[in-house]
């Protein structure tokens, strides 16, 4: 962990003190949990990454259910789901090829209609038509594409939308109907376009490469519980007392935000947010990770991943290049995500000092300090009992880690602490880890 200001010795210490009653009330069981049951997982689902749901066409259904959040409450919900599945939240990670024919049949389940926008997308039409706004006898606004109807008689309302994929990023698809309630509600998702180019680039620029199995999503998201509450019981909800109370992360909040894809006890919250990274090297691993971040919510999210800065490659499908062909990328630290906005950012993690463990290496090149003895260390739940990428050490009697092969963890955060709460309880909601994984070959799982 780096950068030291006291806000983040505050937080270290929050993080520390949540992190033990939450993981020893929650993750203890849950763990013991995850190992005993066979997994509802995917067969060759990644552990980490954006868990791609394939195009380019697809069928999502409107379902309702409930989440996990990081303070024991659980939160009613809607979204998109696949046919035949469960309420998932977010709604499926619909990944496509630039030039794609994408059609998007929409089945309606719920009590009122639905519809789909494509923020982004160029000449949606919906069942052959062109899908635009839409008004009532008076003249009133109701959707911003044509809706599929209510469920009626037990029998859903389906639409299908229709748009070529014509630029490659990342975006969002939601609700067009009531956005103010339906999206809030859940019924968002993320639309991977990879470019003509190839899947191993973000955009049709070679400099946009990167390690395919080092792709991950950031798709931020908040709720106020009372709007929740309202739709559950199904009273209306006064739109001007909106108040968010809890921010996620790939519909998580920490620290299940850092648990696999799929994780087990959260069986309708797939994606996890943790970045698994290998350290860059020249020749066995040359091109970076690649983050898409997306913000759903209605509020800036000020994001920073600790130690590192990215490099801003794209924005709300734009490439960042000039109309002359000039390079306008450029290295960011903290990123402000803007409502509806999208962020691609290529990263990495490089073992700039070279420091070696001593005991391990015939040229050593130690931490250039003493290392304080166990007896003065505070323990984070991950740190292995040594400084070396690769190495473990003897932790004092009593403390355990979760440090499986002397990999590196570094917090990446939501940089407002005011949505890096749960109802007000500190060091949850958008909050992940980046992994750096010693080089290979390893010890790792
Ligand atoms: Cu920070």
């Amino acid at each position: 962990v780096t950068r030291d200001a006291p806000e983040e010795m505050t937080m270290r210490e929050e993080l520390s003190r949540n992190l033990r009653w939450t993981a020893a009330a929650r993750w203890g069981g849950a763990l013991v949990l995850a190992v005993l049951l066979a997994g509802a997982r995917p067969a060759a689902a990644a552990l980490v990454g954006v868990a791609c749901t394939s195009g380019p066409n697809f069928t999502l259904t409107t379902r309702v259910g409930y989440i996990q959040l990081p303070d024991g409450n659980t939160m009613y919900m809607w979204g998109f789901a696949e046919p035949g599945k469960d309420f998932q939240h977010p709604g499926p990670v619909l990944c496509v090829n630039e030039g794609d024919v994408v059609t998007v049949t929409l089945q309606n389940g719920l009590p009122d209609p639905v519809s789909i926008i494509f923020p982004g997308q160029d000449g949606v039409t919906v069942d052959g038509s062109p899908s635009q706004p839409q008004f009532d006898g008076n003249g009133k606004l109701t959707s911003l594409a044509n809706a599929a109807p209510p469920i009626s008689g037990g029998t859903p309302g389906s639409v299908t939308y229709t748009f070529v994929a014509s630029k490659p990023g990342t975006f969002l698809y939601e609700s067009g109907v009531n956005p103010q309630t339906q999206v809030r509600m859940g019924l968002f998702g993320a639309l991977v376009v990879r470019p003509a180019l190839g899947a191993a680039y973000a955009y049709n620029r070679a400099d946009s490469r990167f390690t395919p199995t080092e792709e991950f999503l950031v798709l931020l998201s908040e709720i106020d519980p009372y709007q929740h509450q309202a739709a559950e019981s199904g009273v209306p909800f006064n739109i001007t007392t909106y108040h968010p109370r809890y921010w996620l992360l790939n519909g998580r909040g920490f620290p299940d935000s850092i648990a696999d894809n799929f994780a087990d006890w959260l069986p309708n919250q797939p994606y996890g947010g943790l970045a698994r990274v290998y350290p860059m090297d020249p020749t066995t691993h040359p091109y970076p990770g690649l983050i898409r971040y997306l913000n759903v919510g209605t509020e800036n999210y000020p994001y920073h991943p600790h130690g590192n800065n990215g490099l801003v490659v794209g924005r709300d499908g734009n490439p960042l290049v000039g109309a002359g062909g000039q390079d306008l990328s450029f290295e960011k630290f903290a990123i402000n995500i803007g409502p509806g906005q999208a962020w691609d950012v290529t990263f990495s993690w490089r073992d700039a000092e070279g420091y070696s463990d001593p005991a391990k290496s015939s040229t050593p090149n130690p931490v250039p300090v003493t290392i304080p003895s166990p007896a003065n260390l505070e323990y984070g739940m991950f740190y292995g009992g040594s400084p070396y990428l690769g190495s473990t050490g003897p932790l004092l009697p009593g403390k355990n880690t979760l440090n499986q092969c002397g990999e590196f963890y570094i917090i990446s955060h939501n940089h407002a602490l005011y949505q890096i709460t749960s109802w007000g309880m500190t060091m949850s909601g958008p909050i992940t880890y980046l992994r750096v994984d010693p080089p290979l070959p390893n010890t790792c799982p």
